[in-house]
C-alpha cells in the first residue's frame, strides 16, 4: 500500500506536469458561472467540466484532476463515467473530500474546516468510484482583532490537527492526501507578515502529520505562495516572492514530501505562472514545485465559454494554453513572451 501511495504522489509531480483543480462546491461554481451569466444547472456544470476534461493534448501538462461529489458521479457526453475517461488519458482522478470552512467556535473571523464524520466510508466509496488522490482545504485569514492578531494559534493547530486526520484516514484508504493550508491574500498586510504566518501554518501542520504517523512521501503539499496582501501598497515582485517563498519551504517542509503543488489563490493567470517559474528557475529543490490551479487554469476558458456550444473549441485552446505556460513554468523555461503564441483567444 505504501508504495502505491508513493508511486502516486510522485506521477502527480511528474516533470512538466500539475494539477487541475475543479472541486468547486455548488456555491463556488455559481459564483463562476454569475460571472459569465450562465445557470449553475446540473447539465451546465457537467457541459463545462466536460469542455476541461476532454481537451484534446492537455494530458501532456495536466496529471491530476480534482473533482467534487457531483462531478465524480457524473459522465462524459459520449456515456464514459468522468473518472475512466480521465483514467484513460493517463490523467489521476482526484476528489476534494472536505465539507467546507465553518466558523470556528469562540473565534471570532476564523474558521475551521469540516468533514471528518463519516469520511473513512466516504473515502472508500470514492475509491471505488476511482479516486486515487484526495484534498481538505485549510484557510487562515491575516488581521487584527480587538482579541490579538488572525490567525490566532488556536486556529492554526485546531486546522492542523483536523488536516492530519484526514490525511492519516486517506491513507488508510489507499489515497493520497494533499493538504491544503490556505493562508488568504486578501488584506493590506507586507510580504514578511505573509511569511512569518505561513511559517506558523506550515510549522504546526508537519508537527500534526509527523505526530499522527502520516507517511510523508505518500502526501502532497497544497500552499498558498508567500505574497504580499493584495491590498498592500507595496506589491513584491516575481523574484522577491520565489526568494521567500522558498525560505518559507526549506525551513518548514520536510525533503521526504514528494512535491509542492501551489493554489493561485486569486492571483491573475500570467502572475501565477510567473511566481512558480520563478522559483523553479533558482535551480532544483528537494521537492518538485508544482501548481494545484483552480481559477488560473481555467478563468480565460470560462470567459471564452460563456455557456455556448460553439465556443467549446476557444474555451479548450485557452485552458491548454494555461496549462502549456504552467507546465513550461515547472521547469523554469516559462517567458512572458510566449503568453501570445497560440492563446487562441482574442
Ligand atoms: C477550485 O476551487 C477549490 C474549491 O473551492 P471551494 O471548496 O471553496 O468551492 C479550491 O479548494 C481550490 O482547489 C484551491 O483554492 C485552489 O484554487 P485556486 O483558484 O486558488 O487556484
Amino acid at each position: 500500500m505504501a508504495q502505491e501511495l508513493h508511486e502516486t504522489a510522485r506521477a502527480l509531480v511528474a516533470e512538466g506536469k500539475g494539477i487541475l483543480a475543479a472541486d468547486e462546491s455548488d456555491g463556488t461554481i455559481k459564483k463562476r458561472f454569475d460571472s459569465i451569466g450562465v445557470e449553475s444547472t446540473e447539465e451546465n456544470r457537467r457541459a463545462y467540466r466536460d469542455l476541461l476534461f476532454t481537451t484534446e493534448g492537455v494530458e501532456e501538462f495536466i496529471s491530476g484532476v480534482i473533482l467534487f461529489d457531483e462531478t465524480i458521479r457524473q459522465s462524459a457526453s459520449d456515456g464514459t463515467p468522468f473518472p475512466q475517461l480521465l483514467e484513460s488519458k493517463g490523467v489521476i482522478p482526484g476528489i476534494k473530500v472536505d465539507k467546507g470552512a465553518k466558523p470556528l467556535a469562540l473565534a471570532e473571523g476564523e474558521t475551521i474546516t469540516e468533514g471528518l464524520d463519516g469520511l473513512r466510508g466516504r473515502l472508500e466509496e470514492y475509491r471505488g468510484l476511482g479516486a486515487r488522490f484526495a484534498k481538505w482545504r485549510a484557510t487562515y485569514t491575516i488581521g487584527d482583532t480587538i482579541g490579538g492578531g488572525l490567525p490566532s494559534e488556536y486556529a492554526i493547530w485546531t486546522n492542523a490537527h483536523a488536516l492530519a486526520r484526514y490525511a492519516a484516514l486517506c491513507q488508510e484508504a489507499g489515497i493520497v492526501p494533499i493538504v491544503e493550508p490556505e493562508v488568504l491574500m486578501d488584506g493590506d498586510h507586507t510580504i514578511e507578515t505573509s511569511l512569518s504566518v505561513t511559517s506558523r501554518v506550515l510549522h504546526a501542520l508537519y508537527t500534526e502529520l509527523r505526530d499522527q504517523r502520516v507517511d510523508l512521501e505518500g502526501t502532497l503539499l497544497k500552499p498558498n505562495m508567500v505574497l504580499s496582501g493584495y491590498e498592500c501598497s507595496e506589491q513584491a515582485g516575481h523574484e522577491r516572492v520565489a526568494e521567500l517563498t522558498m525560505q518559507c519551504f526549506y525551513r518548514h517542509v520536510p525533503a521526504a514530501v514528494p512535491g509542492i503543488v501551489f493554489l493561485s489563490g486569486g492571483q491573475s493567470d500570467e502572475d501565477a505562472t510567473a511566481n512558480l517559474n520563478a522559483m523553479n528557475a533558482l535551480g532544483s529543490h528537494p521537492w518538485q514545485l508544482s501548481f494545484s490551479y483552480g481559477r488560473a487554469l481555467q478563468a480565460p476558458a470560462l470567459k471564452a465559454w460563456r455557456g455556448e456550444q460553439g465556443n467549446v473549441e476557444a474555451a479548450q485552446r485557452a485552458y491548454y494554453h494555461r496549462a502549456k505556460m504552467n507546465g513550461a513554468a515547472r521547469s523554469g523555461m516559462y517567458a512572458p513572451e510566449m503568453e501570445r503564441e497560440g492563446a487562441g483567444v482574442s
